[in-house]
């Protein structure tokens, strides 16, 4: 029997945070939640930001419950940080930040949406040199604006670090630029791993804030002594940059067939469709279903359609009282849901007015009254709208690929927090016209702990890691 290898997974969500305690023995990952907690932005005088010194904290309160939770004698072997897209600090030097942490749902960014979707040449030239398409919170729109609106920002900054890359340099002390987060960016060159010119000129971005990617799986060295002191099982923890950006440790975690056929689906907050590539898709078709050329760790592809998922759910509950607390009380929600007639009309998922609402309920009951259908009479019915929303918009994303890639897919493979919602799985089986196998997994924090393995020598590489997971886990087939 092999040495149990024990790596911790800081995974950051917009709306919740994991720590997770993963150990490998003889070839088979078990998991260990250690430490989770709320997140949520603030908004001060109409701008939102994250509370980033609060994440820190509950970084350092996980690791501490990492260490903790080791059998006795144990060490950890490596850390890594997966976090949402797009979001970054400014820096100086000596590591202090210079501008507040905005969420990327402020809505300073809508001028310069606009701006961009009304100059039809930029617009067209900043997707062919990036296969990124143009959304509210690219971090290209958020420092453009940052630079416009505050110039003297160009003086007092000196590096942009995305969150992952910033929670990394705060463990290890070193700064540098992940591939798979800068991939978010709008920055950085679809046909390189580099930053694009093109783009850094369009966007007025100092280029001197950004330093060339380390693609995904590069050790950063030791965690800083200040972290270490109390937990000697920390000591000799190496940082890695695993895939900076959840959603490339998401669909890390795909236990997908070798041959190409399975869709991606990681839901949570977003719902996030796509599929891996050796090519990226390009083109004004693509340009206009919104398709996101991601990137995955080793530099190939993984274009996507960001769907606005669970956030519709999150959003809604707040207006109503009774939020369930508990799996049991989810279950009960879903069950009366499920029992409801099928509602006479969907929602237009991509409707931008579901983007950042005072009220996500008032959006939805403007929504359906603009398009004369009825409101639902309680929350079960809610969410019964929403899922079989989601479901078709899951499904008009599959088909968009389909015709521009002239792929078939035979299998949509889930994982996320909606992998466990019975009703989204099959929502989305029926409006796509395939299975979907779902894992119930947080994909996240798996394909996190995953790039470590691989780094760490303890795992040959990702087809092995997917084909032993595969092997491993439990999974629930909805037909369509
Ligand atoms: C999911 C995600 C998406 C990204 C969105 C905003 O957590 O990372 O991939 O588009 O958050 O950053």
């Amino acid at each position: 029997m092999s040495r149990s290898v024990h790596t911790v997974a800081l995974d950051f969500g917009a709306t919740s945070g994991r720590v997770i305690l993963g150990t490998w023995s003889g070839g088979r990952l078990s998991l260990h939640e250690v430490h989770r907690f709320p997140n949520a932005f603030r908004s001060l005088n109409g701008n939102d930001y994250w509370e980033i010194g609060t994440l820190w904290h509950e970084a350092l309160t996980g690791l501490k419950k990492a260490a903790d939770a080791l059998p006795r004698g144990a060490t950890i072997a490596s850390v890594g940080v997966d976090c949402w897209g797009v979001d970054y600090v400014l820096l100086d030097d000596s590591g202090r930040l210079v501008f507040p942490v905005h969420a990327y749902r402020d809505a300073r960014t809508q001028a310069g949406l606009r701006r961009l979707a009304h100059t039809r040449a930029a617009l067209d030239r900043v997707y062919a040199a990036t296969g990124i398409p143009n959304v509210f919170y690219n971090s290209s729109l958020q420092l453009a604006e940052v630079v416009a609106s505050c110039p003297a920002v160009e003086d007092l900054a000196t590096r942009c670090l995305f969150l992952p890359d910033y929670f990394n340099y705060l463990l290890s002390g070193r700064m540098e630029n992940e591939f798979t987060i800068a991939s978010t960016s709008q920055l950085i060159d679809v046909r390189s791993t580099g930053w694009s010119r093109t783009a850094l000129d369009y966007f007025r971005i100092p280029p001197r804030w950004f330093t060339p990617p380390l693609l995904s799986g590069a050790r950063l060295g030791r965690l800083r002594k200040e972290i270490v002191a109390g937990s000697p099982a920390l000591a000799g923890a190496q940082v890695i940059a695993v895939p900076g950006h959840d959603t490339a440790c998401a669909y890390d975690a795909m236990p997908a067939a070798p041959d190409g056929g399975d869709l991606f689906l990681s839901s949570g907050t977003w719902s996030l469709v796509g599929f891996e590539s050796d090519t990226p898709v390009l083109g004004a078709e693509a340009m206009a279903a919104r398709i996101s050329n991601e990137r995955i760790g080793d530099g190939r592809y993984r274009p996507l359609t960001n769907v606005i998922g669970l956030w519709l759910l999150e959003g809604t509950m707040k207006d109503f009282a009774a939020r369930p607390e508990d799996d049991h009380a989810w279950r009960t929600l879903i069950n009366a849901a499920e029992r409801l007639p099928a509602p006479k009309g969907l929602l237009d998922v991509t409707d931008p007015a579901f983007a950042n609402p005072p009220s996500m309920k008032a959006a939805i009951d403007a929504h359906l009254k603009r398009r004369k259908l009825a409101r639902p009479a309680n929350l079960a019915g809610y969410v019964r709208l929403i899922c079989d929303s989601l479901g078709r918009g899951h499904a008009d994303a599959m088909r968009a690929f389909e015709r521009m890639t002239g792929r078939k897919f035979r299998r949509i493979l889930m994982v996320g927090g909606g992998s466990k919602n019975r009703l989204l799985c099959a929502a989305t089986a029926r409006e796509a016209g395939v299975p979907v196998v779902s894992f119930a997994l947080e994909g996240t924090a798996v394909g996190n702990i995953a790039s470590q393995l691989i780094s760490l020598r303890a795992v040959k590489d990702l087809a092995t890691f997917r084909k032993l997971l595969g092997a491993d886990l439990k999974q629930t087939t909805y037909a369509p």
